[in-house]
C-alpha cells in the first residue's frame, strides 16, 4: 500500500470514528490515537526516511493537510458535543413554574376562635378595651372581692381546682375585672375574653375547662338602660337587626340587681323551634349592675360610680351559632369535625 492510500485509509478510519462517537472522552481518545505523539498519522511522519526523498515535501504536506482537516473536524464534533450536553443539562434542570403541586396542608380556625373574634370586634367597636389576665388566680380576686366569702353558697356552684388554699384555676374572667377595679380609676370599659374551670363532670353541655367572655363598664350615672342598650347592639350586630333581647330577674352574688338574658331565638327568628325548646327565645348570658358592695372592696366609691358587667359563656354561643350539638366535639380535634369551618 503506497503511502497516499495509507494517509487516506488513515483519514476514512477517523472519519467513520468521528461520526460513531457520543462523548467528549471518547472524542478526545480518538484524537489521540490518531494525532497525539504516538498517533497513528503522526507514526507515517515518522516513516518518512521510507519515502523518496523527492517526494517527501508532498508527502508532508498531504500528511498535514490531513492532520490540519481532521483537527477541524475534531473540533466541530467536540463542539457539537457541547452544544449537545449543555442542552440535554439546560432541559434537565429546567424548573417548570407552571407545574401544579401538592397543596400545604392549611389549618383552619376554630369555630370557637371565630366566634370569639367576632364578639371582641363587636365590644372593640362598641370602645370596650380587651383585657386579659391569669388563669391560676387568688382567691382573693377569684371569690372574695366579688363578694363570694369562704362559705358561700355561691362556692358549691363554682367548686374548681386548688393549687393551695389561696389559689385556684379561676372559675370565671371576673377576677380580671376585679385587678381592673384595684389598680385603675373610672372610666372603665373593659371585656376580658379566656379560659376558665370548674370542677364540673364532662357531657354534652358542661366541660371541666371553657371559655367567657366577661364585660364590665363603670363610669359616672351608669344604669341598667346602658346594660340593656349595650347587649341588645351586641345581640343585633352578632345574630341580625331582628334579634331582640329579653332580660329575666336572677342572682348573682357580684351584681344587684341582676338579670339572665335571652336573646331572640336566631333558628326560627322567635316562632318557636326545637332549639328553643317552642319558646322563642334563647339564654345566652348572664348580666347585672355592679354590686356596690364590691365596687368598696375594689377601692371604688359606690356613691359616685356604677357600673353594669356581664358574662357571656363561649362554647354556649358557638354550639348555637353553628347548630353543635355536643361540646365534646370542640375538644377532640377531629378534623372531620374542624374541617366544616373552613
Ligand atoms: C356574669 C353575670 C353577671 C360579672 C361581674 C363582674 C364584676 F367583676 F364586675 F363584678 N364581672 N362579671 C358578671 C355579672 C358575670 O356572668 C354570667
Amino acid at each position: 500500500m503506497d503511502i497516499q492510500e495509507q494517509i487516506a485509509g488513515i483519514r476514512e478510519a477517523c472519519l467513520r470514528e468521528l461520526d460513531k462517537v457520543s462523548a467528549l472522552q471518547d472524542l478526545e481518545q480518538l484524537r489521540v490515537t490518531v494525532l497525539g505523539k504516538k498517533g497513528s498519522l503522526t507514526g507515517l511522519l515518522r516513516s518518512m526516511g521510507q519515502v523518496a526523498p523527492e517526494l517527501r515535501p508532498k508527502v508532508g504536506q498531504w500528511i498535514n493537510q490531513t492532520r490540519e482537516a481532521l483537527e477541524s473536524r475534531l473540533e466541530e464534533r467536540a463542539a457539537a458535543l457541547k452544544a449537545q450536553a449543555l442542552e440535554k443539562r439546560l432541559q434537565d434542570e429546567a424548573i417548570d413554574v407552571t407545574e401544579p403541586r401538592p397543596l400545604p396542608r392549611v389549618g383552619v380556625q376554630h369555630p370557637n376562635s371565630s366566634v370569639l373574634d367576632q364578639v371582641i370586634d363587636c365590644f372593640v367597636g362598641l370602645g370596650f378595651e380587651v383585657v386579659e389576665g391569669p388563669q391560676i388566680e387568688l382567691d382573693h380576686f377569684n371569690f372574695e372581692l366579688l363578694n363570694i366569702p369562704k362559705n358561700h353558697p355561691a362556692r358549691d356552684a363554682q367548686d374548681t381546682f386548688y393549687i393551695d388554699d389561696n389559689t385556684v384555676l379561676r372559675t370565671h374572667t371576673s377576677p380580671v375585672q376585679a385587678r381592673v377595679m384595684t389598680t385603675r380609676k373610672p372610666p372603665i370599659r373593659i371585656v376580658c375574653p379566656g379560659r376558665v374551670f370548674r370542677a364540673d363532670e364532662v357531657d354534652a353541655t358542661h366541660s371541666p375547662v371553657f371559655h367567657q367572655i366577661e364585660g364590665l363598664v363603670i363610669d359616672e350615672h351608669i344604669t341598667m338602660a346602658d346594660l340593656r342598650g349595650t347587649l341588645d347592639a351586641f345581640a343585633k350586630r352578632l345574630y341580625g337587626k331582628d334579634i331582640a333581647t329579653r332580660f329575666r330577674p336572677s342572682f348573682f352574688p357580684f351584681t344587684e340587681p341582676s338579670a339572665e338574658v335571652d336573646l331572640t331565638c336566631f333558628n326560627c327568628r322567635g316562632k318557636g323551634c326545637r332549639v328553643c325548646k317552642g319558646t322563642g327565645w334563647i339564654e345566652v348570658l348572664g348580666s347585672g349592675m355592679v354590686n356596690p358592695k364590691v365596687l368598696e372592696m375594689c377601692g371604688i366609691d359606690p356613691s359616685k360610680y356604677s357600673g353594669f358587667a356581664f358574662g357571656i359563656g363561649l362554647e354556649r354561643i358557638t354550639m348555637l351559632r353553628y347548630g353543635i350539638p355536643d361540646m365534646r366535639l370542640m375538644y377532640e380535634g377531629d378534623e372531620r369535625f374542624l374541617r366544616q369551618f373552613r
